[in-house]
């Protein structure tokens, strides 16, 4: 059943023994941080500080930071359960293929027709306006203050505290293209917030559309809410896809929004807090450092500006946030959600995708393992390719390629066959793409202001090298009609009658 607000999340929480209220006091500033971290390492319980100095708002860390949790905020027992709801919809959802002969818009009239309830469906999962909600029981305009909110300054070299967990609401000049997006922001006074969207992100898309036209962006950000919002605000979506409405396929109900106070969006009604304004075409601040989940600080840069026309909050909000640095944190597991719900997403894009892992220790981008059901010569490679295709998986540095079978969420045995069936100069292939904004290893890290000084390699600002491994075994076509061997295996028949008689050996 999904949560109706982060208030029903947190009694869940708490009934099922995985949260703990904290009635000592505590500061937002660098203290509650370096509690949530403790806890993240020690996969411990979520935490509500009910004693922030200085402040009367309890602060929420933790609540998405293990897997089962992560799964009850989808509505869910498992996340699987969520990623076989994905695969059905996108089954039954016409999209542009490989496929020989497909119309123009990609697929079959058939395959349309056939996606039509599907496609109804979610029609009706459409969020739906109320007049009013919680997220509205007091209002301040005037007297609008950031410094109200228990906002958390996480690493000593951090910039100043950051909003870390928002729901950032925008749309187009035309009102089209809503989109909801999670962007860190710094704040800069009582009412200044950064705004650290990423130029590829949709939020930024939407801010270059109004400054185009010269003028202000509005922009609400929401806090809490059913938690399905809040990580429906870090998946990867293709702009134009309402992350309200995959919300309300994810929870099976629409999202109720309400309209704002001071500008023409719609927010969620249940949030704990909204904080409403406009971002400038023209301003920008210095935005930064951050001890970000690279496990390092991205440097202070030049970021639009968020001016706070309102702050509307319940009357006893709660304020949640998360704490990002090296990994294990909270937002491991918002990811790994992702890299389950997308699955069956990438499968019917590139068919032959078995399996994927993007480890924790990879930070998103930095590897990824998949394991594809290989039939033909260079088919790897073709994954590959296909991979470094797909939205945010273009940023993918290190990409390992192996069979199905392999378990690739095992590092050990992925490396194993890494060394066993790759030949380092035959199956290997370096290739150059869009870098990560975060990788700061990239010859010119976007944002840089001059390119790169690799001889002759990925001179462009925001390109990076890309290093695929093919760590499939070897079909007789690519390797001059030689055998490859098969990785060893017991006997079966010997296998199933030891199982039998285990008892007999007397060996526990
Ligand atoms: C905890 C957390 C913090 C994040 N911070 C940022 C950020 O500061 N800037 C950014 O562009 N993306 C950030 N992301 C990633 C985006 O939320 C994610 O890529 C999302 O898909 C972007 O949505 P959009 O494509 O609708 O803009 C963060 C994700 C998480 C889980
Ligand atoms: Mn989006």
């Amino acid at each position: 059943m999904a949560a109706h607000d982060i208030r029903t999340f947190i009694a869940r929480l708490e009934a099922a023994g995985q949260l703990v209220r904290v009635r000592a006091e505590v500061s937002a500033d660098l203290e509650i941080a370096e509690i949530a971290s403790r806890l993240a390492a020690r996969g411990g319980p979520a935490a509500l500080f009910q004693n922030v100095a200085g402040h009367t708002m309890p602060v929420l860390v933790g609540a998405f930071a293990s897997m089962e949790r992560m799964a009850w905020a989808l509505g869910a027992e498992r996340i699987d359960e969520v990623a076989e709801r994905v695969a059905r919809l996108a089954a039954s959802v016409p999209l542009a293929g490989p496929g020989p002969r497909r119309g123009a818009g990609g697929a079959s009239v058939a395959a349309k027709v056939k996606a039509l309830p599907k496609l109804l469906e979610l029609a009706r999962l459409r969020p739906k306006t109320v007049r009013s909600g919680p997220c509205q029981e007091i209002v301040r305009t005037d007297d609008a203050d950031l410094a109200r909110l228990p906002i958390l300054r996480s690493w000593p070299g951090d910039g100043g505290p950051f909003i870390t967990l928002p729901q950032v609401v925008t749309a187009d000049p035309d009102g089209k293209n809503r989109n909801v997006g999670m962007y860190r922001m710094q704040v800069f006074g009582p009412r200044r917030l950064g705004m650290h969207w990423h130029r590829d992100h949709d939020g930024a898309r939407n801010f270059r559309a109004w400054a185009e036209q010269g003028r202000a962006m509005p922009v609400a950000v929401a806090l809490g809410g059913d938690p399905v919002l809040t990580y429906a605000a870090t998946a990867p979506l293709p702009y134009g896809v309402d992350e309200l409405v995959f919300a309300g396929f994810l929870r099976g109900e629409s999202v109720r929004v309400v309209p704002c106070k001071t500008v023409p969006l719609l927010v969620p009604a249940d949030a704990e807090i909204v904080i409403e304004g406009t971002v400038d075409p023209e301003e920008r601040a210095r935005e930064g450092p951050f001890g970000d989940h690279t496990g390092y600080y991205t440097p202070a840069d030049e970021y639009p500006v968020m001016r706070v026309t309102a702050i509307t909050h319940r009357a006893d909000a709660v304020y949640p946030a998360t704490v990002v640095g090296r990994f294990p944190k909270e937002d491991c597991y918002l990811a790994k959600a992702t890299e389950r719900i997308f699955l069956p997403v990438i499968r019917t894009l590139v068919p032959e995708v078995v399996d994927i892992n993007l480890p924790i220790f990879g930070v998103f981008h930095n590897w990824a393992f998949v394991s594809i059901r290989k039939t033909r010569p260079g088919q790897a490679r073709q994954v590959m390719r296909a991979i470094w295709g797909l939205g945010q998986l273009a940023y993918t540095k290190f990409l390992v390629v192996v069979d199905e079978g392999v378990n690739v969420h095992d590092t050990d045995e992925v490396l194993w066959r890494v060394g066993a069936e790759a030949d380092p100069r035959r199956d290997t292939c370096l290739e150059t793409g869009p870098a990560d904004v975060l990788d700061h290893a990239a010859p010119a890290p976007p944002g840089s202001r001059r390119a790169g000084t690799s001889p002759g390699r990925c001179p462009a600002v925001g390109e990076g090298g890309k290093l695929g491994i093919d760590a499939t075994r070897k079909l007789p076509e690519e390797v001059g009609g030689r055998a490859w061997p098969e990785p060893l295996a017991s006997d079966p028949d010997t296998a199933a009658r030891v199982t039998r008689r285990w008892q007999e050996y007397g060996l526990e």
